[in-house]
Parts: structure tokens; C-alpha cells; sequence
């Protein structure tokens, strides 16, 4: 069973002002796209992966054929951050956290603009392409992290609940070289009620 592209969810230009349409239709048809094309052809050329989840992929990267290893590490990798950045965002959203979330960044960080710098800071320290991350572990204490490229935490077996790409092709058309710009403009499409979701779900 090949991957495929998850539809958006929304319209391409329901992230505007701080998203442009453009960026997200590019972003979403172009690259994510080329991600699941790219690891179907790396599956393809390792048929004994045919049947694993991308998670068992992510999560056993050891056990991938070293002919297709990094392959399925960045295609499978960029698949399963984008999935998870297009739910994590959307219309009408933005604002205060809300529900038990909220209650674990106040522990953890001490109020949601210390969490809001710590990932911007994350997201600005990421030397060319990555991501910045916020996981949250059983207990539910929240960690910043960031990855390059397409890595992922998890690979790590964490469980993710907040994500920025800072790869220049989200926000250049819009924000060209001002990735501080982009990241404080993000916080306004961030989807509180899913990133709740996935924090109680942990
Ligand atoms: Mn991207």
C-alpha cells in the first residue's frame, strides 16, 4: 500500500495574512508531494518494507536496508512532519493555549511567552533546514527540541505535540530571509485545540 498525500484540510489561503496561499499550495502539492513520492520509490526498491507503518519505518531506521536508509529517513521523515504540521495549524485559530495543555506549559515553562520564545529561539538557532518541537512526555513535563532536515523525534519514540518547519521553502515567497518574522507571524495559525488533543493523548 503506497503513501499518499493527505488532503490540507483547509484552503491554501485560509492561513492569510500570516501563511500566504501560494506558499502553503507549493508547500503542500510540491514538496510534501515529493516526500511521498520519493519514499514510495525507496519502498519500492526495498519490497520487504511494503507493509510497515511509516512509524515502524521512523522507528527502526536500523533495520531499513542501508541502500534505501536515507531515503526513507528524510522522504519518510518529511511525510510524517508535514501530516503533522498541516493538523497542527489551521484557520481561525491562534490565541491563548486552552485546556490541560495550557496548565503543563505554566509547569514546564513557566507561562506561554517563555514557551513562545524557547521555540522561536529553537527555530532560529536551527542552522539552515529543520524544524523546531515541542514534546511532552508521559508525565506530561514539555521539552524544546529541534531537528535537522527532515529527522524527526519520532524516531525517538517521543510523542510530538507542537512543530515549526523553519525550512526556508515555508516561508520565503512571504517572509524571504526573516525566519523571526515567519515564527512570531505562526503562533496566529496555530491549532490549540489539536495540539491539546495530542498532549492528552500522550
Ligand atoms: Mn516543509
Amino acid at each position: 500500500m503506497a503513501f499518499t498525500l493527505p488532503p490540507l484540510g483547509y484552503d491554501y489561503a485560509a492561513l492569510e495574512p500570516h501563511i500566504d496561499a501560494r506558499t502553503m499550495e507549493i508547500h503542500h502539492t510540491k514538496h510534501h508531494q515529493a516526500y511521498v513520492t520519493n519514499l514510495n520509490a525507496a519502498i519500492e526498491k526495498a519490497p520487504e518494507l511494503a507493509d510497515k507503518t511509516l512509524e515502524w519505518l521512523l522507528q527502526n531506521l536500523s533495520s531499513v536496508p542501508e541502500a534505501v536508509r536515507n531515503a526513507v529517513r528524510n522522504n519518510g521523515g518529511g511525510h510524517w512532519n508535514h501530516s503533522f504540521f498541516w493538523q497542527i495549524i489551521g484557520p481561525k485559530a491562534g490565541g491563548n493555549p486552552t485546556g490541560a495543555v495550557a496548565d503543563a506549559i505554566k509547569s514546564s515553562c513557566g507561562d506561554f511567552a517563555k514557551l513562545k520564545e524557547q521555540v522561536n529561539a529553537a527555530g532560529l538557532a536551527r542552522f539552515g533546514s529543520g524544524w523546531a518541537w515541542v514534546v511532552a512526555d508521559k508525565g506530561g513535563k514539555l521539552t524544546i527540541e529541534s531537528s535537522p532536515n527532515q529527522d524527526t523525534p519520532i524516531s525517538e519514540k517521543k510523542t510530538v505535540i507542537l512543530g515549526v518547519d523553519v525550512w526556508e521553502h515555508a516561508y520565503y515567497l512571504k517572509y524571504q530571509n526573516r525566519r523571526a518574522d515567519y515564527l512570531a507571524a505562526w503562533w496566529n495559525v496555530v491549532n490549540w485545540a489539536e495540539v491539546n488533543k495530542r498532549f492528552e493523548a500522550r
